[in-house]
């Protein structure tokens, strides 16, 4: 005996349906468990040693101005101030030179330096391998006496 099944176009339009909500969770999944090659930030990517790729962009800002005795004081600064990674992390700062013409730079607790001019891009790259915080300084503007304090905190957190 031969059964015959009828299937009508609102029951396929709801079996594809089904396919592809299923097919989305699974992408979703894979972005998360790397089951697939779907990556959503390029600028966050696992490495082969567990650690990501970050990268920020960061700005020379300038805060200024004049007290009631009419004396004008400034600030430069670093924008964004405050970065946080994972230990583990291939860390890329890109900075860029918009307010004051040149700032020399150390991570203090970590090898790097820099110096950053107006107009100009400067790039470093390294290993976040010590947690705690730790500072980022314009040699030319460390504290207020020399239109700072131009200090940025580097945040790396245990994973
Ligand atoms: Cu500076």
């Amino acid at each position: 005996m031969t059964r015959l099944y009828v299937v009508r176009g609102r029951t396929v339009l709801a079996v594809l349906t089904v396919a592809a909500l299923g097919l989305l969770v699974y992408a979703w999944d894979g972005a998360r468990m790397p089951l697939l090659p779907v990556v959503s930030n390029p600028d966050a990517v696992s490495g082969p040693g567990g650690g990501r790729a970050v990268t920020f962009h960061i700005v020379t800002g300038e805060f200024k101005t004049r007290l009631p005795d009419g004396k004008e004081i400034e600030a430069y600064r670093w924008d964004p101030g405050t970065l946080v990674v994972h230990k583990g992390d291939r860390v890329t700062l890109h900075f860029h030179g918009v307010n004051g013409a040149k700032h020399p730079f150390e991570i203090r607790g970590y090898n790097v330096r820099g110096t950053v001019e107006k107009g100009k891009q400067t790039t470093v790259q390294f290993v976040a391998d010590r947690a705690g915080t730790f500072e980022i300084v314009c040699l030319t503007h460390p504290d207020r006496a020399h239109h700072g304090p131009m200090v940025g905190y580097l945040h790396v957190l245990e994973r």
